[in-house]
């Protein structure tokens, strides 16, 4: 999947004054990309976006038990993310989780398979929508416990440093979990070690049922670490291109053995917070505005189009391509069978 992964991404931001102190640093320029990082963010974005539609519709047939929390319209947070990162670092987040998953390379077959509960599940059906990891792609959940996942990502950031391994963690979390207790006793160990660890936050501009600005005193999360001299800053999370230049300034720094970083991702998501959701605290107006101008894949379509990168042929076949991934997933997960009852007492603390 990786198989563009480059290095020039955040070049331009790397001379981005940042004075000690001072928690609040310059945004980094848009760096520009290559055709193939293009044409590569353009296919991981597009597989997000497939996949997630399939699983409203998989939800919708009733064959999706429990929660869902749908990924679209924030798929350039992660996508950029997975481009700057080098294999190694680590990925924790929270219950929206099948993009972060998709973009760390785990089989959508199993992804798709858990989701419906079915033996060939990544966590063998027994975890679903929000409990998936995998040791050997560096994914560590999937955790439902708005927040938890910080102090999680902070506990893989200790032991990098202790393992002296050169990784970094990547914690990424809400809005809404920004005003979590423990992120704050995280962020002050963090700094106090200097743990490398990246605080991805993601601010699609609501909780479960409220606006960030009704439910936070201080709407400029990205200096949430100020107090605990952590750099911050706000990035546009609908651009993939920004993402993957703040993730590489941010990745170094954290490398380079200076502690940790906040990102906060200015982003969107289209759909409900989970699969029903009458959404009654922003109105379709605003859905609409996002998606027609500000949507990340539409962004990178039209610069391949516009430098004649690819034409629009070109396009829907990769689109077709994503399509059959996307396909002989939900296949596979409608008719692989249920985990055997026998099942119940394994994996499990007794
Ligand atoms: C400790 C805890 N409190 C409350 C909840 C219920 N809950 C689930 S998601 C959510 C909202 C979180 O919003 P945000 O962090 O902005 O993430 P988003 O859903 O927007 O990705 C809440 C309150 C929970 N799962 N855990
Ligand atoms: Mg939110």
């Amino acid at each position: 999947m990786a198989a563009t992964k480059k290095s020039s991404a955040g070049t331009s931001a790397k001379s981005a004054g940042r004075s000690r102190g001072a928690a609040k640093t310059a945004a980094p320029a848009i760096a520009e990309f290559d055709k193939d990082q293009e044409l590569h963010a353009y296919r991981e974005m597009l597989l997000i976006r497939r996949f997630e539609e399939k699983a409203g519709q998989l939800y919708g047939m009733g064959l999706i038990g429990g929660f869902c929390h749908l990924y679209i319209g924030q798929e350039a947070v992660v996508v950029g993310l997975q481009i700057a990162k080098k294999d190694g670092d680590q990925m924790i987040t929270g219950y929206r989780d099948h993009g972060h998953m998709l973009a760390m390379d785990l089989d959508p077959k199993g992804v798709m398979a858990e989701l419906t509960g079915r033996r060939g599940g990544l966590s063998k059906g027994k975890g679903g929508s929000m409990h998936m990891f995998s040791k050997e792609k560096h994914f560590y959940g999937g955790h439902g416990i708005v927040g938890a996942q910080v102090s999680l990502g902070t506990g893989i950031g200790f032991a990098n440093k202790y393992r002296e391994n050169g990784n970094v963690a990547m914690a990424f979390f809400g809005d809404g979990a920004s005003n979590q207790g423990q992120v704050y006793e995280s962020f002050n160990m963090a700094e106090l070690w200097k743990l490398p660890v990246i605080y991805v936050i993601e601010n699609n501009k609501y909780g479960m049922g409220t606006s960030v600005a009704r439910a936070s005193a201080n709407t400029d999360l990205s200096q949430r670490g100020s107090s605990f001299g952590i750099q911050g800053e706000q990035v546009d999370g609908m651009d993939v291109r920004a993402v993957a230049a703040a993730g590489e300034k941010a990745l170094e720094w954290c490398r380079s053995g200076k502690g940790p970083y906040i990102l906060e991702m200015i982003t969107y998501r289209y759909r409900g917070h989970s699969m029903s959701d009458p959404a009654k605290y922003r109105s379709k107006d605003e859905v609409q505005k996002m998606r027609t101008e500000h949507d990340p894949i539409e962004q990178v379509r039209a610069r391949l189009i516009e430098k004649k990168w690819a034409t629009e042929d070109e396009l829907k076949a990769i689109d077709k391509d994503v399509r059959a991934v996307v396909a002989e997933a939900a296949e596979f997960a409608q008719t692989d069978p249920e985990p055997d009852p026998s099942e119940l007492y394994t994996d499990i603390l007794l």
